[in-house]
């Protein structure tokens, strides 16, 4: 990407205002320029700044944060000599999807942060799994952006079909928005989703592999006449820029259009109207990591049932007056569903225990280790 207005990427006074807290704070990153995080690759990030697009990267003790960037992430980058573009800060994220990392025991993982609309994607070549969206939902919500659902492959079913699927995700999803899209041969949905997001807003994809999501980005990215040249270069040929010998000289700007270009995929994409799409990995397990509220938020209709029961507690299996159990009973709310509700507020109260167990331990370790460090210093 040449070079963009910062705007344009959801700089916004927010992440200003962020900027000039950090370098009050520290002093050293006066010189260091903002940029947004297009792609992680293994602790190389693309980052696009307001003068182009660079290879930075994040050395976890040269630039002494604890967290690991990601896609999405507002930076504060400097170029270093016979180092190259590093990574100095992070800014605080305003809101990032989380999951439970599936490598890491007890630990989370973030997959995208600042985001304002998290769409989840479902091809309609596959069966609709009610639990993976309400999970995924979850997940969304969680994130403090606002979800919606993406019924791709729309070409794939009737029209009588489309109308009942969206009845049926619509129940899953009672108070979410529900579009429904078609990118191959006669290309058509794609109005609605654009204008999910503002001009300085992000919008991420996500979902499981081969519903359509790079589909979906290459054609709204292809919209406004860009060709499809373009189009492939923006999703993928973003060239990074290295000086001959690896590393940029002294004082040396390094630009696109100068050395050596490697190429590097990204995540990252400007929308022809404006806003920001991302594009993600299919996520298939996908723990969740905290989230009671957006649990209740997802499971609104259930929730809102909950408020009748007579314990405040209520688990809705076996309390006497369960206005939950009762409605099930009587038909108005589906078995089904309020088994997937229990089974992920399952998984979450395990998880709140595995944490506590973690933190313990933790904590015995440290204590462990300063107590020891007074006997040595005796
Ligand atoms: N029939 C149909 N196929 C689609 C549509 N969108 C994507 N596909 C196909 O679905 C497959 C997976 O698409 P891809 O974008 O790679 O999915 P991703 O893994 O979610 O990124 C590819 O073969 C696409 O051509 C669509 O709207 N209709
Ligand atoms: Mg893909
Ligand atoms: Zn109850």
């Amino acid at each position: 990407m040449p070079s963009v207005e910062l705007e344009h990427l959801g700089w916004d006074a927010h992440f200003a205002a962020l900027t000039q807290e950090a370098v009050t704070e520290n002093a050293s990153l006066k010189d260091s320029q903002p940029g947004r995080i297009g792609r992680v690759d293994r602790g190389t990030c693309v980052v696009f700044t307001k003068d182009g697009t660079i290879a930075a990267t994040s050395n976890s003790q040269i630039s002494q944060d604890i967290v690991a960037p990601v896609t999405g992430d507002w930076v504060l980058v400097s170029h270093e000599v016979g180092i190259g573009w590093v990574i100095d800060s992070i800014l605080p994220r305003r809101g990032e999807l989380v999951r439970r990392d599936p490598a890491v025991d007890v630990s989370e993982q973030t997959i995208v942060s600042n985001v304002d609309v998290v769409a989840v994607v479902h091809g309609l070549d596959r069966e609709l799994l009610p639990a993976q969206l309400e999970r995924l939902l979850v997940v969304a919500v969680n994130s403090g952006s606002r979800p919606i659902v993406v019924l791709n492959k729309a070409d794939l079913v009737s029209l009588e079909e489309l109308k009942h699927l969206k009845r049926d995700v619509g129940e899953i999803a009672p108070e979410v928005e529900v579009l429904a899209t078609c990118v191959m041969g006669d290309v058509w949905g794609l109005e609605l989703l654009e204008a999910q997001v503002d001009p300085s807003q992000t919008l991420v994809l996500i979902g499981t592999s081969g519903v359509g999501k790079s589909s979906i980005a290459r054609a709204l990215l292809s919209r406004g006449g860009r060709t499809s040249p373009e189009v492939e270069q923006q999703m993928k040929s973003i060239r990074v820029a290295e000086s001959a010998s690896g590393l940029p000289e002294k004082g040396q700007r390094v630009s696109p259009a100068r050395g050596q270009h490697t190429t590097v995929a990204r995540d990252l994409l400007l929308l022809p109207k404006g806003g920001v799409i991302i594009d993600t990995p299919g996520l298939r397990a996908v723990g969740l990591w905290d989230g009671d509220e957006a649990l209740d938020e997802v499971f609104s209709d259930i929730a809102q049932v909950a408020q009748r029961c007579r314990f405040r507690d209520c688990s809705h299996r076996m309390e006497p007056d369960c206005a939950v159990v009762a409605e099930v009973v009587e038909g108005s709310l589906s078995k089904e569903r309020l088994e997937r509700y229990l089974k992920l507020w399952e998984e979450l109260a395990n998880l709140a225990q595995e944490r506590e167990e973690h933190e313990r331990k933790a904590s015995r370790g440290r204590h462990r280790q300063k107590t020891s460090k007074k006997v040595r210093r005796k």
